[in-house]
């Protein structure tokens, strides 16, 4: 059983002796070119950056606001037809987004074959179904913690719904959120939540196909202010072990407190078997759903670093982002330019330059190896990857000089938009 999983996700949550991952990293690493360099050679950073594929969301091309106001864009997309649409003409500017995930219930539809259909004409394909727990009268006091075992229930069918869209429309992720938690001491009873939790992940592990994964994914605090039910890496990566190897750990590089290091964790978890995937966005103070990479890009190259070093294999690469003053598609271009930007660097490390400076005990010389590869200038290699690709050199620039954004405001002109994501 083991074996067969392993070998359908690659790494997956398993307590393998970690000696084993140390021999496979040497391994990995140590990719030179004819000229004996310990950098990874042109070709084969190009090779890696083909096999990143990044999934976009659906919401983020809806319009979307803060709590304070919704600022429709010209032609942001309405439906989740006109949602799929962008997605693919994502993908065909940048030629490595060949998915869009969805969430349930914003992107329900009667006919999911029909939906699934319509990507794959788009030369796209339906990704991670993300059950959306939080948006009915019923979940105000939670979803799966709820104190009311009735509601407990709705959210367990909720979750069987989207386990057979998944199904219906070929994907093989579940990414689960939870907006469960508590506003005051004394609300409810945390440890009676944390059984509630553990129970509802049980049964809903017990939905999954063998196929499907059901990636985990926490948030420290919001809309919960006093507590979260599911608030850090620790106790979503606790749950997963527990429930077994088709349960990993997403990680939303915005769902951590101030100054935490992500990387580290995306180290960590990449080391035990158990990171299934991310939600990439930026931030600067909460959960900002920015561009990726627009305000802390030494931080994404150091969480593509772990990336580089780990292997890509079967790590669910997704974007979580949401516009609320800036276009949408070419956001979204311009947040999967980021992360191809962070990786080429981060696949530049020379390793066996760094190797030697931490046995060594070269604390500036370590640390002088990663900053030689952040600060390199990957544009032309980037350059040389889109050719290969056959999309143009600047993506972004490609939508902008393309007349898309026009054409798309002509044809679905601007919607009135009351409230953010219930109307997307
Ligand atoms: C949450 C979380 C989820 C996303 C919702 C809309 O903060 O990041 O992944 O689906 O927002
Ligand atoms: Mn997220
Ligand atoms: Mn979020």
């Amino acid at each position: 059983m083991r074996a067969t999983l392993r070998q359908r996700f690659g790494q997956v949550n398993t307590s393998e002796p970690l000696t084993k991952l140390l021999e496979t990293k040497a391994a990995r690493n140590f990719v030179t070119d004819a000229s004996d360099s310990s950098c990874m050679s042109d070709d084969a950073v190009r090779s890696k950056l083909a096999a990143l594929e990044i999934e976009t969301p659906s919401w983020g091309y809806g319009n979307s606001g803060t709590r304070f106001h919704v600022y429709p864009w010209p032609g942001a997309a309405r439906t989740v037809w006109e949602r799929i649409d962008d997605a693919a003409l994502v993908h065909r500017l940048t030629g490595c987004c060949p998915s869009v995930a969805l969430h349930i219930p914003w992107d329900r539809v009667d006919d999911w074959p029909a939906l699934r259909d319509y990507a794959s004409g788009r030369g796209i394909r339906i990704g991670a179904i993300n059950p959306n727990l939080f948006g009915d009268d019923a979940y105000r006091l939670g979803s799966l913690c709820h104190p009311d075992a009735r509601v407990r229930a709705q959210a367990l069918e909720d979750c069987r719904e989207c386990v057979e869209i998944a199904q219906q429309v070929g994907s093989t992720i579940i990414s689960l959120w939870l907006a469960d938690g508590t506003n005051y001491p004394g609300q409810d009873d945390l440890r009676d939540r944390h059984t509630r939790l553990a129970a509802g992940l049980e049964e809903l592990y017990g939905l999954l196909p063998p196929s499907t994964r059901l990636l985990v994914e926490y948030k420290f605090f919001e809309p919960g202010f006093y507590s979260t039910d599911l608030p850090d890496w620790g106790t979503a990566a606790m749950l997963c072990r527990h429930l077994g190897p088709q349960a990993q750990v997403l990680v939303d590089t915005g769902h951590h407190p101030q100054g935490t290091n992500v990387e580290q964790i995306v180290a960590v978890l990449l080391a035990e078997g158990l990171l299934g995937g991310f939600h990439f966005n930026n931030r600067k103070y909460a959960d900002d759903d920015l561009i990726v990479g627009s305000i802390d890009p030494f931080e994404l190259f150091r969480i593509m670093r772990e990336i580089a070093a780990g292997g890509a294999e079967n790590i669910a690469f997704m974007i979580d982002q949401s516009h609320n003053i800036e276009g949408k598609i070419d956001a979204m271009i311009q947040s999967v330019m980021n992360i191809q930007t962070a990786y080429a660097k981060a696949l530049l490390v020379d390793e066996k330059r760094l190797t030697e400076a931490q046995l060594a005990g070269d604390v500036l010389g370590g640390h002088r190896t990663l900053l030689e590869a952040f600060e390199t200038d990957v544009r032309p290699l980037l350059g040389r990857f889109r050719a290969q690709l056959g999309v143009a050199e600047d993506p972004v620039a490609a939508f902008r000089d393309g007349g898309y954004g026009d054409a798309l405001a002509r044809d679905r002109g601007t919607a009135s938009v009351e409230s953010a994501y219930e109307q997307l």
